[in-house]
């Protein structure tokens, strides 16, 4: 699956922009467009739009329309990108369905066979969350229930795009370094009716350094893509018919006994958990925020973080890609608690496993070729203590496995005697909240919890340990003595000691902490204005603590 680009045999027409939306009912059917439709932005949620609570917060099935017109070529073929639309979607192109998006987070892309003058393009998206949707929830009486803390943002979050092909074209390309001591071999597999490929490989510079016909090929003296010191060639690809132009990063990942090596130099991770959030835009993709996201990233000295809890934007992983930052890549399953059969549709069951092996694939399709990946997240916080649970994520990891040459793992909040699945993993990620949910306040606690935690998984599965979340709510410019919680002092005191106690943990390969900014969440009484454990705060404006790890991640 490839990104739309432009060049002188693609042409790109975007979409975004101000779009029609209503809600409509269970078996709405857009044969023709809805004139009760009012204006939304398009990348954005509409939810932190809007200004009434029900329309905020309404559960059902929305309908998004644009009429559009791209100038007609009978020599090339016409697709729609729709870079997420949350969750599930049904494409109509002038009254008749193209085809569906089966989840959020991921790209829907669609052939455009019979584009008229003037279109009409309606895409109905059904936000429900049920047993079988990712994240998973429970409706019930018509109202949503949800076990994960972010709020269930709705809309087109991403950019859309109509794009040519010509007809005769590249459907897919998979880059594959291949590092063997030299570190030099690059192989390339193309995908689609390509004919006779060229492949030229430029250098950041823009000096040529490849130009073969064979799609196994060397690159001499090459630069590494090395952690927050990236380094990107650009492979561009024509055949007879069609071009295409990729970034890739030549890097080798490996676990060795407790090390996790990125060209064979051993890495620790520092850095966050984040979320796809901003002021107005809710889950809406903008490059501004992005970029702001990843300089305070870069200001504080992390190297990495984990698209905690579902796929981020392309636009983020290749700006992930650019400045170098480790990326843990996850899959939209959060809030999976419920394996046995007697909760009926509430459980997790076959239509669930299968949905969610394909968004392992699907992942793959899509960020296969990003250097920033060294990781894959199959899930965050599942109820791993249900012994149901155990086979489901044997098949999970194994499908997972077929497509990732990467470590696999999935993010733990149980014990290692108690957890179905910690054994799948290649690196053991563990979320902890020691002091704050246990025993809240009281900091002492930390030390001792958290050693012995993180050791009975380190003597029990011999893997190297992420602690990938641990934080406390703060609320910035609340400043107490004695520290207590929500205060900007005790903040920094817990993560400090968490921080402490890693330190002395050999096995430890890594500290994520709980968020990066503050994020919205859906109205409960432990949260005012959604969770507020960012190192930064929803402005992306660093809280006391953000100085506190900004020097520690530094001499890290
Ligand atoms: C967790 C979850 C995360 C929550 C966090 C919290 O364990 O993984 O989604 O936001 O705790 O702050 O409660």
């Amino acid at each position: 699956m490839l990104y739309p680009r432009m060049n002188d045999k693609r042409d790109v027409y975007s979409l975004n922009g101000v779009w029609d939306y209503c809600f409509v009912a269970e078996d709405y059917v857009p044969v023709k467009k809805n004139r009760s439709g009012k204006p939304m932005a398009v990348p954005a949620s509409y939810n932190d739009i809007v200004t009434d609570m029900q329309t905020r917060e309404y559960s059902g099935k929305v309908l998004y329309e644009k009429e559009f017109a791209v100038p007609k070529r009978a020599d090339c073929l016409y697709r729609l990108r729709i870079g997420d639309a949350s969750h599930k979607c049904e494409v109509y192109l002038n009254g008749e369905k193209i085809g569906e998006g089966i989840n959020g987070f991921y790209p829907v892309d669609l052939p455009l066979e019979n584009l008229k003058e003037n279109n009409l393009l309606s895409v109905l998206i059904d936000n429900r969350l049920t047993a079988q949707t990712f994240p998973n929830g429970r409706m019930k009486d018509g109202k949503q229930y949800i076990k994960h803390d972010f709020f269930n943002f709705t809309g087109i979050h991403r950019d859309v795009m109509v794009y040519t092909l010509p007809k005769k074209h590249i459907d897919d390309i998979i880059i594959r370094t291949v590092v063997d001591g030299d570190y030099e071999k690059v192989s390339v597999e193309l995908k689609g009716d390509c004919g006779n490929a060229t492949f030229r490989v430029y250098d950041e510079q823009g000096e040529e350094v490849v130009c073969t016909k064979e799609n196994v090929f060397k690159i001499k003296n090459p630069n590494l893509w090395q952690v927050m010191n990236a380094y990107l060639y650009t492979l561009v690809v024509e055949t007879d018919t069609d071009k295409y132009e990729e970034k890739f990063g030549i890097r080798k990942v490996e676990i060795q006994g407790t090390k996790f090596l990125v060209n064979d130099k051993p890495v620790y991770f520092k850095g966050f958990g984040m979320h796809e959030d901003f002021f107005i835009l809710g889950r809406g993709n903008n490059p501004a925020v992005s970029l702001r996201n990843f300089e305070c990233m870069k200001w504080v000295n992390a190297n990495s973080f984990r698209t905690s809890h579902y796929p981020y934007s392309e636009e983020m992983m290749d700006l992930a890609d650019r400045y170098g930052f480790l990326v843990i890549d996850e899959a939209p399953a959060a809030g999976m608690v419920l394996w046995s059969e007697c909760f009926g549709e509430n459980a997790c069951n076959d239509e669930t496993l299968a949905i969610h092996k394909e968004l392992m694939r699907l992942l793959y399709e899509r960020d296969k070729n990003h250097p920033c990946v060294v990781m894959v997240s199959v899930s965050n916080e599942p109820m791993t203590t249900e012994e149901n649970s155990e086979k489901y994520f044997e098949e999970v990891f194994k499908e997972t496995r077929k497509y990732w040459e990467v470590p696999v793992t999935f993010v733990d909040t149980w014990h290692a005697n108690t957890s179905y699945a910690a054994k799948f993993c290649d690196v053991t990620c563990v979320n902890r909240y020691l002091g704050w949910y246990t025993d809240h306040g009281d900091c002492s606690v930390v030390e001792a919890q958290l050693s012995k935690d993180l050791q009975d998984f380190y003597d029990k599965y011999q893997k190297p340990v992420i602690l990938t979340e641990f934080g406390a709510d703060t609320i910035e410019g609340l400043h107490a003595l004695p520290a207590v919680t929500f205060s900007e002092d005790f903040q920094m005191m817990y993560v400090a000691e968490n921080c402490k106690t890693l330190d002395k943990l050999d096995f430890c390969i890594g500290e994520h902490v709980w968020n990066f900014a503050d994020f919205t969440t859906h109205q409960t009484g432990g949260r005012v204005r959604g969770n507020r454990k960012g190192v930064f705060t929803k402005e992306r404006q660093p809280k006391m603590v953000a100085y506190y790890l900004k020097d520690r991640w530094d001499k890290k």
